[in-house]
């Protein structure tokens, strides 16, 4: 009989670690797939870990015959300023890749005779507010309004929301046997900034949260790429996980749609800098506005409507912004650091 596994794609970046760690806690059985082999450290918490490419339809479909998969968690994506260095790179990735992954979970859902879960991470990058009067004024964003994302990354992620909805929903609706198995149980959360204290991000527009902070750990210096009033959504990685953990659990009837705003706090960079000034005193900070990633930063919102996430499966988060920073992340990150130069 074939193994019950939980997939995870893009298993080395930051998601991935936090995720891993938490479902081997559990004993889950692993899968992972990236494209470049995974972190040491994670190797003994998975089952099997597999160096390839989401694109790799031979890979995927060994997948299919290898193992049971219950649910998909499908993190790996181009983040959105790398994106825009090569916008039809990230679209394969972020969006081919997406559907391979789709259509691996229907065949697997048909197999099994049961839907697949499939956990998918969007972001506040699905948002496009026009002005920042605009972002200014607006307050807490519903999930569906002001869907006009201005980035490759965004619009991606935005496209696969839909997708995800059309395996769900509709798949091969006009196909004689259209009614013949089960198709996809999609569920999606659009994250806000995501802060972890274990690694840094690479390629997206919110990193300067999580890079000042560990910039100011290891001692380094950090010119900020967006102006000091600027403001976003964040939240820390536990509460990442914990949102993913418990839309995956949480009931389908419950489930009044596909696609969930969760958040906990929303700093303006200068509040990130006055706390990590405080936290790291000797910290080299300056502001130097790179115009181009500010406007970025500019259309996506300064703050998100999680209600109906916290109405349909409970959702909460366990970090406000004083418990993120001064019981999580300033404490794991200036362990973490000062371990590294104790070695
Ligand atoms: C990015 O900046 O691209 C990501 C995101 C907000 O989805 N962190």
């Amino acid at each position: 009989m074939r193994e019950e596994v939980v997939l995870i794609t893009g298993a080395n970046g930051e998601i991935g670690h936090g995720l891993i760690r938490y479902l081997s806690g559990l004993n889950y059985t692993i899968v992972a797939i990236d494209v470049n082999p995974l972190d040491r450290p994670l190797r003994s918490l998975v089952s099997k870990w597999i160096v390839g490419d989401i694109l790799d339809q031979i890979l995927l479909g060994r997948l299919v015959v290898e193992h049971q998969i219950r649910t998909i968690y499908h993190l790996a994506s181009i983040l959105s300023t790398k994106a825009e260095y090569n916008p039809e790179t990230a679209h394969r990735i972020n969006v081919e890749g997406t559907l391979n992954l789709l259509r691996l979970a229907v065949e697997q859902s048909q197999w099994q005779g049961s839907p697949v879960k499939f956990i998918y991470p969007s972001s506040i990058a699905a948002y496009g507010l026009e002005t920042l009067d605009q972002k200014n004024q607006v307050g807490k964003v519903k999930e569906n309004e002001h869907l006009f994302p201005t980035t490759m990354y965004g619009c991606n992620k935005l496209y696969c929301e839909h997708l995800g909805r059309y395996y769900s929903k509709h798949y091969r609706q006009l196909a004689a046997d259209s009614a013949a198995g089960p198709s996809v149980d999609f569920r999606c959360l659009r994250f806000p900034g995501l802060i972890s204290a274990e690694t840094i991000p690479t390629g997206g527009t919110s990193d300067y949260g999580p890079e000042m902070l560990h910039a100011a750990a290891k001692g380094t210096l950090y010119n900020c790429f967006v102006r000091p009033d600027t403001r976003l959504p964040f939240m820390v990685m536990p509460d990442a996980i914990k949102s993913l953990i418990n839309l995956e659990a949480a009931d389908q009837e419950k489930l009044s749609r596909f696609v969930y705003n969760v958040t906990s706090f929303n700093p303006t960079a200068r509040e990130i800098f006055e706390i990590t000034k405080k936290a790291f005193p000797d910290a080299q900070i300056d502001f130097e506005v790179d115009q181009r990633r500010q406007k970025i930063v500019d259309t996506w919102p300064a703050d998100v409507d999680d209600s109906a996430a916290r109405q349909d499966w409970g959702w909460q988060p366990d970090f406000d912004q004083e418990r993120a920073f001064n019981e999580y992340l300033i404490p794991a990150i200036r362990k973490q650091y000062m371990e590294t130069e104790n070695h």
